[in-house]
Order: structure tokens, then sequence, then C-alpha cells
């Protein structure tokens, strides 16, 4: 086999994929296009009125990848991306992987704490910015004992990833890897302790496109992706990024922040063929479709994950627009979606089956599977699975057995195979399709003068989606009230990333607990 390539053949097991023995996955998602004859194809348009062809996207890869090594990082270094969707985070990401970096996109969300978390733990050689988050980037920077080398910004007069780019050579060998090797890092938010780095391997981008990108969402050239949820994200990075390039289809990147409008917009101007959405945006788009009218005739196939799609959503969403939403559980570990409804078999409000390539196992807590119909826990095998947690043996022990990956959710399938969520094993919440920790909201509060305890646990709004909820002891409970509340808001919007605020504030006298003093959420959950 020629170095570098990946023989596909179109069955579901994982003998479907065979790769060459040297391979770096850059050439397979970038390179291979003008071997096939794509380099006048556009393969990217913004909503900044950039066009890029994937001729062009390859020299930028090379350029940018040159410009990174030419900075002195050397092989394995990692390089955090705190970046937006643009056409400079392509570059960035493939040119490291093809240099044989280790590109490590973050939630550009996130607070200056969290950044100083990451960028310490990942033991990074560079931080890539957009100038939008120089704030908050900045004083991560100035809390480090150890600064990483080089920090630049995507845009800017000098000294910025563009310059370089601009002046760096425009050919670049790929570095020697496997498939096996790895590739790049996703940060994973954990209920108590920090984030945690999934490092994933060359191949895992190509599992996840082929078995669920093409197999699933049957994918082709002639697709248009636009999807709301960021390439920072691994739901994002597949749908708008991995998956178009796996097949030589287009995408469209939005730099800003999703509205119903904003995305409206941008399907009428782009017309894009598959739209990816998060189940919160789905809810504020039907709200929004009440009083206007947007026109999606382009799309062929919408699709929902981070967090389950209520079966409401889904009827409404088909009702007013005529469009299925396709709702599939995927994690950061697993890189993309493996269990999935089918375009010609939809169960509303379940996650669907098997995504090929993928097997399941629901367990109890002796890890003893149970009988069909019941609930346990959802562990995971697939090709696409993290090797590991960075620097972290012992989550990775916990989460990682036998090439199985404990997802943390309890799920049932039913007679006819279908999966059902059934909740988390957890206490985490994922708000708006986002990971948010109620321990990290409650520390958040407690810093407030006026409040004495705190307990927040998730409740479902109006549409089913769950949000966190605070109760709260006051010191005084005579101070309860209006004013308060908006205190403790602006609070929390001060120090936590903007979607991890309590929706409801409840003052309560005490909050139930355990003889040992432990509260017991599940009490709060009604
Ligand atoms: C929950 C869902 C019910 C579930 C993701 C698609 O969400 C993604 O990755 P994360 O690591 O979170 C994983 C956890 O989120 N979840 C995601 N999708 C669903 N629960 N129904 C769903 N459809 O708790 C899971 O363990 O942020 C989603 C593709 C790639 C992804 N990384």
């Amino acid at each position: 086999m020629l170095n570098h390539t990946v023989e596909v053949d179109q069955s579901s097991g994982e003998e479907a994929l065979s790769f060459a023995p040297v391979f770096n996955v850059a050439v397979s998602f970038i390179d291979r296009h003008l071997q096939e004859g794509r380099g006048e194809k556009i393969v990217i348009r913004t909503n900044r009125g950039i066009e890029v062809t994937y001729a062009e996207l390859a020299e930028n890869v090379n350029r940018c990848g040159n410009a990174l090594l030419e900075l002195g990082i050397g092989r394995g270094g990692r390089v955090i991306m705190i970046v937006k969707d643009c056409a400079e985070f392509f570059y960035c990401f493939w040119g490291a992987i093809k240099a044989g970096l280790i590109p490590i996109p973050v939630n550009t969300l996130l607070r200056a704490k969290d950044y100083t978390y990451i960028i310490g733990d990942s033991d990074c050689a560079a931080v890539v910015y957009s100038p939008e988050f120089a704030g908050e980037v900045e004083a991560a920077l100035g809390q480090l004992e150890a600064r990483p080398t080089h920090c630049l910004a995507v845009e800017g007069e000098v000294g910025s990833l563009q310059t370089l780019i601009a002046t760096a050579s425009a050919d670049l060998e790929p570095a020697p890897a496997t498939a096996e090797d790895d590739c790049f890092w996703l940060y994973s938010s954990g209920s108590t302790g920090s984030p945690k780095g999934a490092v994933h391997r060359h191949r895992d981008m190509v599992v996840a496109s082929q078995f669920y990108g093409v197999q699933v969402l049957g994918i082709q050239e002639k697709d248009v992706c636009f999807s709301a949820a960021k390439l920072f994200f691994a739901y994002g990075l597949g749908n708008g990024m991995t998956f178009p390039l796996w097949v030589g289809a287009s995408t469209v990147l939005y730099d800003a922040r999703p509205t119903p409008q904003s995305t409206f917009e941008t399907i009428e101007q782009f017309k894009p063929t598959l739209y990816y959405g998060v189940p919160t945006l789905y809810a504020a788009q039907l709200q929004a479709l009440e009083t206007e009218s947007s026109d999606l005739s382009s799309v062929r196939l919408c699709v929902s994950a981070g967090e389950a799609l209520p079966s409401d959503i889904f009827s409404r969403w088909r009702k007013k627009t005529g469009l299925a939403i396709l709702d599939g559980i995927g994690s950061t570990e697993l890189l993309h979606i493996f269990i999935s409804n089918r375009v010609d078999d939809i169960n509303p409000g379940s996650s669907g089956r098997m995504v090929p390539g993928y097997e399941a196992r629901i367990v109890d807590e002796a890890g003893e599977a149970v009988p069909r119909g019941e609930s346990g826990q959802l562990w995971i095998r697939g090709g696409s699975t993290a090797r590991c947690y960075w620097n972290n043996a012992e989550k990775t022990a916990q989460t990682m057995v036998d090439g199985w990956l404990d997802t943390g959710d309890t799920y049932l399938q039913d007679r006819e195979g279908y999966f059902h969520y059934c909740g988390r094993n957890d206490d985490m919440l994922k708000v708006g399709g986002i990971w948010c920790s109620p321990f990290e909201i409650e520390a958040k509060l407690i810093e407030h003068p006026k409040v004495l305890e705190v307990a927040v646990v998730g409740r479902a709004d109006d549409a089913g989606l769950i949000k966190p909820e605070a109760h709260i002891v006051l010191q005084d409970q005579a101070d309860a009230g209006d004013v308060l509340v908006a205190d403790l808001l602006a609070h929390c919007k001060k120090g936590l990333a903007p979607y991890k605020y309590p929706r409801w504030f409840k003052f309560v006298t005490e909050l139930p607990k355990t003889a040992t003093g432990k509260i017991q959420r599940f009490k709060l959950r009604s």
C-alpha cells in the first residue's frame, strides 16, 4: 500500500478500513483531494465572505505546518487552539498534524481559570487564539508560572499566525506516523475534577467519518455542511470539518454565536444540505418560527446531538419544516456519534440503533449485562475511542477497560433494538449540549457573602431540556428576593462560562442531607 493511504470497503466491521503502515491522516483529509482532481473546488465558505478551494487549503495547511515548525516546536509538541470557526482553524489543526505536532482545539467559551488549567495540564508549546478571546487568554497566561514558549493571535499586524503563514514555505512533507499514533486531543469536563485531555489517534477521524458520516448520514461530495455546533466541540469538528473533508464536500463556517436568526440567515445564504444543531437551538428556532419564516429548502437532513432530543421537539420541527432531525449520541472520548437514528428508521425520543463499527454493552454495577429492556450503564467499544486521558492514569483505568469505554450514561435497549437515554451516572449536566458541572456553579455561588450553602441540580424546562437550578440556603433568609437573584446571576456570569448559570434560584431553609452530611441531590431533582 502507498504511504498515508487507507483502503475502504463499504462493509461495517473494523476490517472495512486498512491503513498503510506509514500513515499521517492529514494526507487522507487534505492532500488526497488534489490527486483526486478537486483542487479548484471550494471547500470552505465563511460568513466573512472568505472562500477557500481545496488547493488553497492544502497550500495553507503546509504553510501553517511550516510556520509552527519554524517557531521551534518539536515533534509531538502540543498546540492549544482557542480559535473561532474560520479557515485558519483548518490550517492550524491540519498543519500541526501534518508537521507531526498535536493540535488541541479548546472550547472558546471558557474563562481564564479554565484556560490556565488546560494550558498547564497540556504542557503545550504554543497557544494560538482568535483576538476575540484575548482577554480571557491573556488573563490565563498571566496566572501561569511557566508560560508556553509561543502565544500567538490568529490575526494581527505582527507575529500573528496569519503573517507567519504568509511567509512560510508552501511545501511540507507529512511527518511519518502510524494510524495508531497520537494525533490530536480534545478536553472533556469532569463532574468534580478538572477537564481531561482525551488523546485521539490518527485513525480516529477516519473511523468516525466512514462509519457515521458515510454509512449513517450518507454524506457525499455534493453535500454542503453547516454545523451550528462549533468546531472546538468534537460534534462540530466532525460535522463541519472532518466529514466534509473525508468525501470532498464543502462546509460553511459562521464565526459568532449561533442564534435562531443567524442560523436561519446562514442557511438561506449558503444553502447547506446537512444542518447540525443541538436540542436547545432547535427549541429556540422553533420558537422563532412562530413569528417569522425561513427558507430551509436546501436542507435534506438535520442532525442533533450533545443531549437527548425530546420527541416533542422532533415532531414540532417535522411539522413546521417538513424535515427530520436525526438524534444520535456521541462523546469526546469516542470522537463522534456511535448510536443513531437513521433517515429511514427514526424512533423519536430514542437515540436509535448502533452505528456500524461500534458495539454496546448495558451492564449493572458488577459489570454483568442486564436483561434486554432493563436500564444499566452504557459501555461502548469502537475504533475511534481515545487511547487514554493525558496525564491521568487513574481516570483512564476507570473509564477505559479492555477496549471498552464507560460513557457515564444510563441506557436501556428496547425489544426492537432502539437505545433510550435514562440519564447520567454522575451529577454532570448537559446544557445546550455542552458539559456543565453543578459543583463548579456551587463553588462560584458559595463565594458570594450572602450564601451559606448551595446545591445545583438539573431541572427540565418547558421544552424538556435540562438546565441548572440552584437551591440556596442564605446566611440571612431576609435577603431572599429579586435583587439578590440579580446579584447572584451577575456573580455567576462574571466567573463562569456564559452557559453555566442557574436558570432558577430557589431559596430554602435547609438542604436534604445524609447522616454523614452529604447533600442528597436526588431529593432536589423533582
Ligand atoms: C450526552 C447525549 C443523550 C451523553 C458529542 C456528538 O456530546 C458529545 O460529546 P461530549 O463529550 O458529551 C458526551 C455525553 O453527552 N449526550 C450526547 N449526545 C446525546 N445524551 N442523547 C444524545 N443524543 O451524556 C454523553 O455521554 O460533550 C456528541 C458527537 C460528538 C460528541 N463529542
